[in-house]
């Protein structure tokens, strides 16, 4: 694989951990309609957009809805969500992530996102991370959510880079396979056994390094 020269990251679960606060708002939402979410069961949720995410709750709990109630609940489950990541700081960046995303752009590396998330501008404002991107690929933007390749792709096209020059940096199995069909290296953040189609699956950022990529993307 030729040497790296762009990297794209999802950005819930990978730059920041704003999972806790999708569970909140999902399960204040499920316990209004009755019944309750597991935190196993919003593992399922996470890369997935926010109306699919809906349809999965729905089927746990065995509820239907019209569409418009759909849309209105989904509404103010993301108002809740949003009050709660008001709570966040700069502080709140994941381990690593910053210093990595330093040593990036010390050495000419182009930085993406690449999220399914329609909210990802203001969360990055929020921990302060918005300036490190080069182009933001969201929610807001992309037609097909992962796993399909369209959001890592785009990603790409505005770099100007081509896909097999692009590391992806992702903690869902749904990411993962977006980034594998782009024809990207694929990084899994989190666990080798749950994220078994990456490339390499690291904890997270603390002792990565650029030269760990670098090695990674030789040896493939
Ligand atoms: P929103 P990512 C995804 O972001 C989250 O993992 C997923 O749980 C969420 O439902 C989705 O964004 C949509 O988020 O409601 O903010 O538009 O991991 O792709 O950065
Ligand atoms: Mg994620």
């Amino acid at each position: 694989m030729p040497s790296i020269q762009a990297c794209l990251f999802d950005l819930d679960g990978v730059i920041v951990d704003t999972a806790q606060y999708h569970y909140i708002a999902w399960r204040e939402l499920a316990n209004g309609l009755g019944f309750d979410l597991s935190i196993e069961q919003n593992e399922l949720l996470k890369g997935v957009s926010r109306m699919e995410s809906l349809e999965i709750i729905l089927g746990i709990g065995g509820v239907q809805m019209p569409e418009e109630e759909k849309l209105t609940r989904a509404a103010i489950k993301n108002a809740r969500y949003l009050e709660l990541c008001m709570q966040m700081t700069p502080a709140d960046t994941l381990p690593g992530v910053r210093n990595f995303l330093d040593e990036l752009k010390q050495n000419s590396i182009r930085i993406g996102l690449g999220s399914a998330s329609k909210n990802a501008r203001a969360i990055l404002e929020r921990i302060d991370m918005l300036a490190y991107f080069e182009t933001i690929v969201d929610g807001n933007r992309i037609t097909k959510g992962k796993p399909d390749p369209q959001v890592f792709l785009l990603g790409a096209e505005d770099l100007n880079t081509p896909p097999v020059s692009c590391a992806v940096f992702e903690d869902a199995v749904a990411g993962i396979q977006s980034a594998k069909a782009a024809g990207m290296l694929a990084v899994g953040i989190g666990q080798a056994s749950v994220l078994t189609e990456a490339d390499v699956v690291v904890p997270g950022f603390t002792n990565f390094s650029l030269s760990h990529l670098e090695e990674l993307a030789a040896s493939l």
